[in-house]
């Protein structure tokens, strides 16, 4: 069991005795039934306002308890924080949470979508992984709202809302489990629960939501940066023509300044002792890697996809990108932050991907669409499968 639980919905630390239970709205022996109401903690937290059948407490760290008003038995637990239903091995999977953060434009829904489709797809059976979303909300919306947006109808996602004002959005939680065998005999599923959090890059901008981000960031156990090379100034140039080159951001959006921004934000959210590293591993992940396709030597390895093996999480390969993308940030004129993450991390990995393979196309509305070649990912699920191993998920291969 994880050392530090955290619900994967409201981020805040959720110990097993302020674990909830909701009633399960069955008539009891009783010949009671307790009524359905609008649940003022869920709604204000999640926005969610269906009516729901009373939630009550009871020995959190059982996975049932008897609602005393109808004597019917539940199964429901709730947190006790924000009345989010718990996935059904919270509390003895391990519950791993993943932030997913970055300037805006920079790419974030695009890779979250195209990540979570690949996993319960081919690279999840690959790794044996099964994923699953571990809640309703998951299950339905995730699919309508993210995946078939872009896989379906070929069209790219508008702008992520601010979470300021906004407690419609809410997290996705995925449940990866993978049978692991014993040397001597038994097998063993290892369950860990993911959230994950489309955050809206503006939100990295304002002051107001600062305090949600340091929730955020303080409950994960890795993070996973996204920064957009397109908005570098040595990078820029070098896009290949045809290239939707994004609006040229504002300072503040310059990766530079926001590597500096969240690894301010990291030290406050983790109280870091004065001259010690952070410890949560970063994946420092430059997106939109096709568009700079044309300025790599034939034989990089940002331009072959990862390996197929299975053995584990391959590290020479990733050491591989690792490299060439810390000689890349001098041409691109970011030199610097390969000094602020050796400063301020102990376990940083740079990484180079393309969620969609090629760039976008615009139609005749002036609206954006996946190319012909419909979605094409190259190395994105390196930054989480790095994570994976570095949470003992899965094994690494040495180089
Ligand atoms: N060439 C290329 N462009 C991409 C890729 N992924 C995203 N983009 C471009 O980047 C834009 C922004 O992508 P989003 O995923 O919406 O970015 P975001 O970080 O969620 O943005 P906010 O929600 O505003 O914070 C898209 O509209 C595309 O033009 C990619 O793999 N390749
Ligand atoms: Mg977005
Ligand atoms: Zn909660
Ligand atoms: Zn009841």
């Amino acid at each position: 069991m994880a050392a530090r639980l955290h619900c994967p919905y409201c981020y805040l630390p959720l110990r097993l005795s302020q674990v909830e239970f909701r009633c399960a709205g069955r008539v009891g022996d009783n010949g009671r039934r307790c009524e359905a109401s609008i649940d003022s903690l869920l709604a204000a937290h999640t926005g969610d306002n269906t009516p729901r059948h009373p939630a009550f407490q009871a020995d959190g760290s059982k996975r049932s308890a008897v609602h005393p008003d109808c004597r019917v038995r539940t199964y429901l637990r709730i947190c006790g924080h924000c009345h989010s239903q718990l996935p059904t091995h919270f509390g003895e999977a391990d519950t791993r949470l993943i932030a997913l953060v970055g300037a805006k434009e920079s790419g974030k829904t695009v890779y979250m979508t195209v990540l979570l489709h690949e996993l319960q797809h081919q690279v999840g059976n690959q790794f044996g992984l099964a994923v699953l979303g571990a809640d309703e909300h998951t299950m339905e919306h995730f699919r309508t709202e993210y995946e078939d947006t872009l896989y379906q109808d070929g069209r790219l996602h508008q702008q992520t809302r601010t979470a300021v004002g906004d407690r419609g959005r809410r997290p996705f939680v995925f449940s990866v489990s993978r049978v692991r065998r014993r040397r001597i005999g038994r097998e063993v599923v290892d369950r860990s629960l993911f959230s994950f959090f489309d955050t809206a890059g503006e939100d990295l901008r304002s002051a107001e939501s600062v305090e949600r981000h340091v929730r955020y960031l303080s409950a994960a156990d890795g993070i996973v940066l996204l920064l957009d090379p397109l908005q570098m100034r040595g990078a820029r140039p070098l896009a290949d023509p045809g290239t939707l080159l994004p609006e040229q951001g504002a300072p503040q959006d310059d990766p530079a300044n926001v590597l500096s921004r969240i690894t301010n934000l990291l030290h406050d959210a983790l109280g870091t002792p004065k001259g010690k590293r952070i410890k949560r591993p970063i994946a420092v992940a430059f997106t939109k890697m096709d568009a700079l396709d044309g300025t790599l030597p034939e034989d990089s390895a940002l331009l072959a996809n990862s390996p197929r093996d299975s053995g584990g999480f391959d590290q020479g390969d990733s050491l591989a990108v690792h490299d060439e993308i810390g000689a890349l940030l001098d041409k691109w004129q970011g030199g610097g932050m390969q000094t602020v993450l050796e400063q301020n991390y102990d376990h940083y990995r740079f990484f180079g991907l393309s969620a969609l393979g090629a760039g976008p196309v615009k139609d005749e509305h002036d609206a954006q669409r996946v190319s012909g070649y419909g979605v094409q990912p190259r190395r994105v699920q390196d930054p989480f499968l790095w994570l994976l191993s570095t949470f003992g998920t899965i094994p690494t291969k040495k180089a």
